[in-house]
């Protein structure tokens, strides 16, 4: 079963950058899908709960060099 969660991102300036945080979240274990948006600065991602944590996938995105934070 997966869950569907928003995060707030900074530091994205240009669309290659919406490829490479999307990029690196599918191809993290337990991360089914995930749509960035720069307009927003929002992303959402589906993932499995059991498989990776929310912290995990911050820290995913921090160690690309972005900032990130789940709204809730
Ligand atoms: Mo665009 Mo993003 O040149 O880190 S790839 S700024």
């Amino acid at each position: 079963k997966t869950l569907s969660a928003q995060f707030r991102i900074g530091g994205m300036t240009c669309a290659n950058c919406v490829n490479s945080v999307e990029g690196i979240l599918k191809k993290l274990p337990g991360v089914k899908g995930a749509v960035v948006a720069l307009a927003t600065s929002l992303g959402e991602v589906e993932y499995f709960p059991s498989a990776i944590s929310k912290d995990e996938i911050v820290q995913a995105i921090e160690d690309a060099g972005f900032e990130a934070a789940f709204l809730q």
